[in-house]
């Protein structure tokens, strides 16, 4: 039994009941002849009725507290099936289980039936998610703004072993966790004409409000996420309709929903695309408007907005928010230009995740005057004031080559920026910034990224959980720091016995799932080696296929030379637009098929490439995984934050000094991770050297061997000359390093197997991976944010009675 914060106890009996009654009532069905789905509707809605107790007692507090509120907006929210999400947060799991089968329906089944909401690419839109939650946890009042898309993140195929995309829809069944809100509307313009101030847009739509309650740990808080919809000003012209001209009167409708149709799945270029930039404006000036209504109807003084109010911006997506609130507080609310000024940069905090100069965003002044004409003037007028209030160089400033660089804006707008992880602040400081943080000295902090252990420890793995809390309790999951507890553990040689045997349960669980999905048989005695995440090629997914080239060469070479046996497992999409990216999928899917039907390597080697994944995919390699391959090009990947959930779950990392690795590496102590790679700063010297390439492969009969093979079309007999390309660019145009850093890498992968050979030692270090992994939990870095950048603090403190 457990307690929720509505005072209702929850046993066995009254969840059944209140399954079999919304089964009923809420569906129309028959328990005779329910399906999975109307099960998994009935436990869904039964589920979230727990959780409206607590989210209205939430919004109650921080009404009746006076609390600052922080509003998280974020373009992405990847937050995948919230089912079991839900049940766990709640203490309903062994309930729900009880009910499955006393209703004679299959849990599993039914939590897999939920689609997996992918509103976001990666990263970015996954640690959105993961704060969201902690932010619950630690009873933080917040609101998470975003956009309702139709259509999340493309469903990948692979034809020929080339990456297909398909839609995604996640909401063509009815979605039971979100509440509409038709009340909260609000109209977005855009183009049109702006004259003193006056702007008179020619086109707009409707943000309809969507609300999805987010349950904390425990159920002790309930925060919400709020994602807009758009609907059309007029429904339809009835006229044209009358006439038979059917297509036309359906117009307005469709050209307002296509702004919130698709979730932009591009990473790596911004595209002068009319739409993002508009889907953007749309989600800024939605929360904008909502929030000011907000704080309008406790308080009167808008210049008092900043003691209640923290918006964050996650990454510059949502930088129109500078001068959007500036516009509202002004031309709407009639404040002073000055005061409404110093008040949204006081309400705004700027978070980068990124300092590739492609996936910087700006957009061109032509392009911006032309959908927002008035927010053009506003930031030309921000831009005026800080070149005379800081008398800057001539090449600093928002308005550059007839461009707005977002980057900039979000700075100069925000009174808090903050990198992801130490390395990357500081790179921040040095690289994209380094002229504004002279000017501004003090803005740019660091909060490193965290995971929520709720989902990615408790959740996705029941073994390991249930023999941390055997062993140390359960205070880890509120706190995980406690796992420090576990240090003394791993030189237990029966701990270690129950750690390898929850370990391989995992495993057992991915090679059954392999085996049914795939077609492939995998042994789980091997050492499980992934890389999960979006295909890029500063991410170097090429490295690894190029090491498992020479490995399989050097396997079949001299077999009998005591090798490790591996399963190299991949998974990630890449953008639609992405060639070369799209090639190193071929190529992954093209080795896995010539490696996985070799006789002579047999079991050593298999390559694993399953399809489409995403947040649950993940939950099902992560805590399968022996080995976690972070290898980036130093100094490119900001923070990383599957790197995280890899170390919490017991693998040892192989990995290079970037973003999180490095702290990673310092908490889980140098002898526990299999460091290779050029540091930051040796790439950038190494890349003077234009022939880095040529004179590393050259050094390396590892490498020649790989290029040779790929180049005689071993793995593509049908078409000998598929990566000519691919090799012609590994020689000549090698931006990322990967013959630099071939040989390194390849040594480190066979200390991995050596160590892999000795399980008592390769568990010791698991288990000291495990047990100094609690520094990566998102409640950590929302501690920061709050402390740090919003100044806000938890409205569960010193409520432990009330509870
Ligand atoms: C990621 N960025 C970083 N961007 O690459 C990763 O290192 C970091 O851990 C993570 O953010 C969280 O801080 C990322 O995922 C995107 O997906 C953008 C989507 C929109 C277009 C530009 C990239």
């Amino acid at each position: 039994m457990s307690m929720t914060k509505d005072a209702r106890p929850v046993n066995d009996a009254e969840l059944k009941q209140a399954v079999e009654q919304h089964l009923i009532y809420t569906l129309g069905k028959d328990a005779r002849h329910a399906s999975v789905y109307d099960w998994r509707m009935a436990l869904s809605y039964a589920i979230r009725d727990r959780i409206v107790g607590p989210w209205f007692h939430a919004t109650r507090r921080t009404y009746e507290g006076q609390r600052k509120r922080v509003y998280y907006l974020s373009m992405e929210f990847l937050i995948g099936r919230m089912l079991e999400d839900a049940m766990i947060n709640l203490g309903l799991l062994e309930a729900s289980e009880s009910v499955a089968k006393s209703l004679g329906f299959d849990l599993r089944q039914i939590i897999e039936d939920e689609p997996d909401a992918a509103l976001g690419n990666g990263g970015l839109g996954r640690l959105a998610a993961c704060f969201l939650e902690s932010l619950s946890s630690l009873g933080c009042p917040a609101h998470g703004y975003g956009i309702r898309y139709e259509h999340g993140l493309f469903r990948q195929r692979f034809e020929g072993g080339q990456q297909v995309e398909t839609p995604e829809d996640w909401l063509t069944q009815a979605h039971p966790w979100e509440f509409a809100r038709p009340e909260s509307a609000y109209e977005i313009g855009f183009k049109g004409e702006a004259v003193n101030g006056d702007w008179h847009p020619s086109e707009s739509v409707i943000a309809s409000a969507y609300d999805m309650p987010v349950i904390g740990w425990q159920g002790r808080w309930a925060n919400t996420l709020r994602m807009w919809s758009a609907k059309p000003t007029t429904l339809f012209d009835l006229e044209r309709f009358n006439s038979g001209d059917y297509a036309a009167a359906a117009e307005p409708e469709a050209l307002a929903r296509t702004l919130s149709r698709v979730l932009y799945p591009d990473d790596t270029t911004y595209q002068g695309k009319e739409l993002r930039l508009k889907q953007e404006f749309f989600l800024t000036s939605a929360a904008l408007q909502d929030i000011l209504r907000r704080y309008l109807s406790e308080y009167d003084d808008l210049t008092k907005l900043p003691q209640k109010v923290a918006i964050q911006m996650n990454d510059t997506h949502p930088a129109i928010a500078g001068p959007e609130l500036i516009r509202l507080l002004t031309d709407k609310h009639g404040l002073e230009w000055g005061v409404a000024q110093d008040i949204a940069r006081a309400t705004l905090g700027y978070t980068n995740h990124t300092l590739l100069p492609e996936a910087l965003e700006r957009w061109s002044t032509w392009l911006m005057g032309n959908i927002l004409p008035r927010h053009m003037q506003i930031i030309e007028r921000i831009d005026d004031d800080h070149r005379r209030a800081t008398k800057r160089p001539a090449h600093v400033g928002i308005v550059r080559n007839n461009e707005v660089q977002m980057g900039e804006l979000a700075f100069i707008m925000s009174h808090k920026v903050n990198g992801v992880s130490a390395l990357h602040s500081d790179l921040v400081k040095k690289t994209v910034f380094h002229d504004l943080n002279e000017l501004h000295p003090g803005r740019i902090i660091n909060q490193t990224n965290g995971v929520t252990p709720r989902r990615w420890l408790k959740l996705a793995n029941p073994p390991l959980a249930g023999l941390i809390s055997d062993t140390i309790g359960d205070g880890w999951i509120g706190d995980l720091d406690q796992l420090k507890a576990l240090e003394p553990h791993a030189n237990d040689k029966a701990f270690r016995k129950d750690f390898r045997a929850a370990k391989r349960t995992n495993k057992v669980a991915l090679s059954n799932w392999v085996g049914e999905t795939m077609g492939v048989q995998i042994n789980p005695n091997a050492m499980f080696d992934v890389q999960i995440k979006r295909i890029h090629e500063y991410k170097r997914q090429h490295l690894n296929i190029f090491e498992t080239i020479a490995l399989w060469h050097n396997m079949r070479e001299n077999p009998d030379a005591g090798w490790a046996p591996r399963v190299k497992v991949f998974g990630g999409k890449s953008a639609p637009g992405y060639a070369v990216a799209k090639e190193i999928i071929h190529l992954i899917n093209d080795v896995a098929q010539v490696i996985n039907n070799d006789p002579v390597t047999g079991d050593m080697l298999k390559v694993i490439y399953p399809p489409n994944y995403n947040v649950s995919m993940a939950e099902r390699l992560i805590p399968a995984a022996d080995l976690s391959e972070q290898i980036s090009t130093a100094g490119k990947e900001a923070s990383g934050t599957g790197n995280m959930k890899f170390t919490m779950n017991g693998a040892l990392t192989i990995g290079t000094l970037d973003g999180a690795n490095v702290e990673i590496r310092e908490h889980v102590g140098a002898e526990n991770f299999f460091l290779f790679g050029l540091t930051a700063d040796e790439v950038i010297k190494r890349r003077r050297n234009v022939r880095h390439a040529r004179d590393a492969i050259e050094a390396s009969q590892n490498m020649q061997h790989v290029l040779q093979l790929i180049v005689e079309g071993r793995f593509s007999p049908t078409d000998p000359d598929r990566y000519h390309g691919l090799v012609d660019r590994a020689w000549n145009h090698d931006h990322y390093l990967v013959a630099a850093d071939f040989e390194g890498y390849y040594t480190a992968q066979r200390a991995a197997d050596k160590l892999y050979l000795d399980p008592e030692a390769w568990s010791e270090q698991a288990v000291l991976n495990v047990a100094r992994s609690g520094f990566f939990s998102s409640d950590r870095t929302i501690r920061g944010y709050m402390a740090d950048i919003w100044g806000t603090e938890s409205a569960l403190d010193g409520e432990e009675d009330a509870a």
